[in-house]
């Protein structure tokens, strides 16, 4: 890391001859003001001083050296916890680009209103420069990025999160292509102003997409999605974009691969909204009884999917770490994770024990006598808050996941064999069901929709619907992303078979009759025999399904009459779904396709 030597040019590792790099980032040190310039080299001492840095500064506290080496807890500012959706804008040259989902304002006002507000913004701060590859280095279906940022959180974030650094600058050359992320706290110091340990705009946040330039400006927020602009930012939104218009797929899914007792192996895209259990999914451990299946981790969150020479579609995890939620994870939901987590994370917005480790809701059955909570206030139990934020967060590397695949890093990405979309309904939706063509997948995909938990803001058992888990994250119009994916079916010989399913059917008791977790390893065990062609499927109305004893039961005591209320279709409440899927369809005027309207009347028809 080097510091400002006069001009943002000469503070450039010598080696950087990309003049178009140069220029930007010189652009952006002028604009912003910052004190000083360090371009980040991605280096592990580089990692460590910035740590020791916000350590002294009291952004971060350093956890117990025995009971989690190497691990850091940052609480942000309590008015900074989560994406800002409705501060977030798809700026689009035509206001029909960006669609009806999506917040846009005029490319030209909207560039007039970033330049005032990033006006000095990083006055007496660090400004970095954080070069990183979203995707194994090199690989043709990776992209590179550059984040300028004045938070020395967000590049330890960017540092476990993405491959950053050096190498990237070496991809680069002089002249390769780069998605310029521009990202400001917004809280400029002046001359003799004190700092404070989660700096954060309370008054203007902006999220901001420039689709067309493919640039990305984000103003006033320290957290997450909203800072570590490779993650929904650029790998969703801006490559969404991309993706529809060079022929390919940046999507809201996790990657894992399912290997036989025999060896023989498959990998599996799924995408599900949020409170679903993506993580825990992606690292599932069989259940007793199918002991010989194993489930390998490629990625938690998104992937990025070409078609490839062999006629099927590739897929890449573009991001190198796991930021999840820690609320709700515990050996019990999710060995792998906890494992993972064991060193080397930085955890935000957890609560701390007294003996300097960390906990939240759901790490154990008990908590902890005593705790200092995320605000940093004294927490007992039954004190009435929570001890850790509801969106509290871990950041690790994904190397550290006991499941890693040993493809995960693979540049030629791997092939898929089936795509899973999944929500969470206590009712009408199937455990699973298999789509009899591309274009009921698609439409199934684009109706999706979860009910409404105590977590989130709204009526508690609402249906939101979240077509592919990409509302908040497509860059365009939603019409013309359900048309993108319908002819992305025809872009390869043999397209990934497409499944729907349900963890979450409840009883009349408002029990959940699914067991879950690792027992999911049944249905993926089925989903994946179906791709190899070793198991049956029954043709019903609303697609392909298993009969209880096409499902694998060794070691659980599931009976068939339980099988059947996770599987019962009722064709009343059928009737009353895709009525409702009216309502997302009319959003999207007229262009929502044709072909899915006619995929909603044949299923209409079959009931
Ligand atoms: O992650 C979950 N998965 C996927 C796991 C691979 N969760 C956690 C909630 C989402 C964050 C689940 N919760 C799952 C699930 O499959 N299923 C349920 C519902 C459920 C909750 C508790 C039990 C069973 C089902 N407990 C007992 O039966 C004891
Ligand atoms: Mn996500």
């Amino acid at each position: 890391m080097n510091d400002w030597i006069g001009t943002p040019v000469a503070s450039a590792p010598a080696r950087v001859k990309h003049a178009r790099l140069l220029a930007w980032v010189r652009d952006i040190a002028e604009l912003t003001k910052p004190a000083r310039i360090a371009w980040c080299d991605g280096s592990e001492a580089e990692y460590a001083a910035l740590c020791d840095q916000m350590v002294a500064s009291g952004t971060l506290h350093r956890l117990d050296a025995a009971k989690r080496p190497n691990s850091f807890l940052a609480r942000s500012d309590p008015a900074d916890v989560a994406r800002v959706e409705d501060r977030t804008f798809i700026c689009s040259e035509r206001e029909e680009d960006a669609g009806p989902t999506n917040n846009w304002i005029a490319p030209a006002e909207m560039r007039t209103k970033l330049l005032r507000l990033f006006d000095g913004s990083m006055r007496g701060r660090t400004m970095y420069v954080v070069p990183f590859s979203m995707g194994p280095l090199g690989s043709p279906i990776a992209h590179v990025g550059v984040e300028i940022t004045d938070s020395p959180y967000v590049v330890v974030n960017m540092r476990i999160m993405t491959r950053m650094g050096e190498r990237v600058l070496d991809v680069l050359g002089d002249d390769g292509t780069f998605i310029p992320c521009v990202h400001s706290v917004g809280v400029p110091l002046d001359a003799g102003q004190a700092d404070v340990p989660w700096p954060c705009n309370p008054q203007n946040k902006y999220i901001v997409h420039f689709p067309e330039a493919r640039e990305i400006w984000s103003f006033g927020s320290g957290y997450g999605g909203n800072a570590l602009l490779g993650k929904k930012c650029l790998a969703l939104r801006i490559a969404s974009v991309m993706g529809r218009d060079e022929g390919w797929l940046a999507e809201h899914m996790l990657i894992l691969g399912v290997r036989s007792p025999q060896g023989d192996k498959r990998y599996v895209a799924a995408a599900f909204p949020s409170a679903c259990g993506k993580t825990n999914f992606a690292m599932l451990i069989p259940p007793a009884g199918l002991e010989g299946w194993q489930v390998t981790t490629i990625g938690d969150d998104i992937a990025w999917i070409k078609p490839a020479a062999d006629g099927t579609f590739h897929a890449i995890n573009p991001e190198a770490g796991y930021f999840g939620v820690a609320p709700g994870t515990s050996y019990e939901s999710n060995r792998n994770a906890m494992e993972t987590l064991r060193a080397n994370v930085i955890f935000t917005n957890v609560a701390l024990t007294d003996d300097n480790d960390v906990w939240w809701e759901g790490m154990t059955k008990t908590p902890p006598a005593h705790l200092t909570d995320w605000r940093g206030q004294s927490w007992t139990p039954g004190c009435g808050r929570p001890a850790a934020h509801p969106n509290a967060r871990f950041t690790v590397s994904a190397t550290q996941c006991p499941s890693l695949d040993a493809e995960w890093d693979n540049p030629a990405g791997v092939p898929l064999a089936a795509l899973v979309f999944g929500a969470r309904r206590s009712d009408t939706v199937p455990l699973v069901t298999e789509a009899r063509s591309w274009e009921e997948g698609v439409y199934k995909a684009a109706t999706m929709g979860s009910e409404t938990t105590a977590a989130a803001s709204g009526k508690v058992g609402e249906v939101r619907r979240d077509p592919f888990a990409m509302l908040p994250f497509c860059g365009y119009h939603m019409g013309d992303y359900f048309r993108h994916w319908l002819e992305m079916g025809q872009l390869v010989a043999q397209p990934p078979r497409i499944f729907s399913v349900n963890w979450f059917r409840k009883d009349d008791e408002g029990r959940f009759v699914w067991p879950g977790f690792g027992q999911n390893m049944r249905v993926l065990k089925w989903i994946v025999e179906r791709c190899m062609g070793a198991a049956r499927a029954r043709e019903t109305a609303l697609g392909l399904v298993p009969e209880y004893d096409d499902l694998d039961w060794s070691g659980l005591d599931f009976g068939a009459s339980r099988f059947s209320s996770v599987m019962r279709v009722d064709p009343a409440s059928w009737k009353r779904e895709l009525d409702s899927h009216d309502a997302l369809f009319a959003r999207l005027g007229k262009k929502r396709p044709a072909s899915l309207m006619r995929e909603r009347e044949r299923l209409a028809r079959g009931m």
